[in-house]
């Protein structure tokens, strides 16, 4: 296999699809040499079949907004591949949604849930429908309209979606309470993300945060260092970076920016736990602006319109909102500033030169499908508290999140160890991923 060649062969069968053909060059780079030891994977033409979702599912979604008036939106479910087990990933509710958005997601879904040790396949589903300035029945009514679609295509084990930008606790209620009505099925765990009195997880909505910072601490732990008195930065103010900011401020790291699509606010002091409290207010208000923060608390959150977080000094940087959202001259500007680590939250976070950059010049990075994994690894065990009828406590969940994200990390050193000793996170995590989902795809034969 080169990559060169199936990058050539898909960019013909898919042109303009940028996100998707991006997410495929960099697990495609990272596996060439360790797939070309396995002829039997050649044989099987794995990599061909990897590459391709094995469904997805596309419709309209037409829905009545606050002034009467019919709105149509496009909306898709990837099922990218249920080799190790039912389809699993969010759904995305953002203006810039393309097939190409979803199936660069499903296909990163696909190894991080790899990654996880639980056995769930990968998918991704959303829609166009802009959230921003939407009111609350407005959101329900789409969602609504949504599932009036989707509920045919998922099963608790079939397909289970669950939250990702734009789709938080408010809208899974909506999405869930619309498939109860629909399948008459009241426990029946196919979504996750739910509120904790009708079969959610304690924690979920903390978990990819909590787990981004877990793994962390182990990758900071590995060079002797440690996440205690480091000054960090997250990108958003979703449920991502509300859950990072948490559990940063719990290991004792200051929290010293975050960002909206208005701007940066730096936060000189530290996040406090009021302001962290607030990102959920701001969420939930539909603006989409993190010039609020600065308003709420005036001298204490400094709004800098059109700036993005990685203008602000720190030792650590958290990309935790949208794809590229890390481009090499901010790689640039963060080291020129003293960083010298970033861990990626969000979905592909960084370009691809910014990773080659950052790996060239000495600034350790952990790729987004290592260091997220934790909040889809939460709603494998909220599917497992779901097909028992218990809950667990936060300590069992915790518990297990934080193991989760030992083994993850094990499994980045395995994989990703140079021969000079240090560890190559994307090599690590992509090929561990790859390894996994390769294995059973040959085992189950040619389907
Ligand atoms: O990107 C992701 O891993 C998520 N949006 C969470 C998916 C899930 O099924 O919890």
């Amino acid at each position: 296999m080169k990559t060169s060649e199936i990058m050539a062969k898909l960019q013909a069968k898919h042109p303009g699809e940028s996100e998707y053909l991006q997410a495929v060059q960099e697990v495609l780079e990272s596996i060439e040499e360790v797939y070309n030891q396995h002829p039997e994977f050649e044989k099987a033409r794995i990599i061909e079949r990897m590459v391709e979702p094995e469904r997805i599912y596309t419709f309209r979604v037409t829905w009545v907004d606050d002034k009467g008036e019919i709105q149509t939106n496009l909306a898709y479910r990837v099922q990218f591949n249920s080799a190790i087990g039912p389809y699993k990933g969010g759904l995305r509710f953002h203006k810039a949604v393309t097939p190409s958005m979803l199936k660069f997601l499903g296909f990163e879904q696909t190894f991080k849930n790899a990654l996880t040790t639980l056995p769930m396949g990968g998918g991704k589903g959303g829609s166009d429908f802009d959230p921003v300035g939407k009111s609350d029945d407005e959101i329900m009514r789409f969602c609504q309209a949504f599932m009036l679609e989707l509920w045919r295509c998922i099963g608790p084990d079939e397909d289970v979606p669950a939250g990702d930008v734009g789709v938080g606790g408010r809208e899974i209620g909506f999405l869930d309470g619309m498939y109860r009505k629909l399948a008459r099925q009241y426990n029946t765990g196919v979504l996750t993300g739910k509120g904790m009195t009708w079969g959610g997880s304690i924690l979920r909505p903390e978990a990819t945060g909590y787990g981004a910072l877990y793994f962390a601490n182990l990758a900071l732990k590995k060079i002797g260092k440690s996440l205690e008195g480091q000054k960090v930065s997250l990108s958003g103010f979703g449920n991502v970076a509300w859950g990072a900011a948490k559990k940063a401020k719990q290991l004792g790291a200051k929290v010293v920016a975050i960002s909206g699509p208005d701007g940066v606010c730096e936060i000189k002091d530290g996040i406090t736990d009021e302001m962290i409290d607030y990102m959920l207010v701001m969420r939930s208000s539909n603006r989409n602006k993190v010039e609020d923060m600065a308003t709420k608390f005036p001298g204490k959150a400094v709004f800098t319109p059109g700036k993005k977080s990685w203008c602000v000094p720190v030792d650590i940087a958290f990309p935790s909102a949208f794809q590229n959202e890390l481009s090499k001259a901010d790689a640039e500007e963060l080291k020129k500033n003293g960083c010298w680590a970033v861990f990626e939250i969000s979905n592909m976070g960084c370009q691809a030169d910014a990773i080659h950059w950052m790996q060239h010049n000495g600034i350790l990075f952990a790729p987004g499908k290592a260091v997220n994994a934790g909040g889809v690894a939460t709603s494998g065990l909220e599917m497992t508290q779901n097909a028992e009828h218990i809950s667990w406590t936060a300590d069992e969940v915790d518990r297990n999140l934080h193991n989760i994200m030992a083994a993850i990390h094990e499994q980045c050193v395995k994989f990703g160890t140079q021969p000079d000793g240090h560890v190559d996170y994307v090599k690590g995590a992509n090929i561990a991923g790859f390894m996994k989902v390769a294995q059973a795809m040959l085992e189950q034969g040619i389907i």
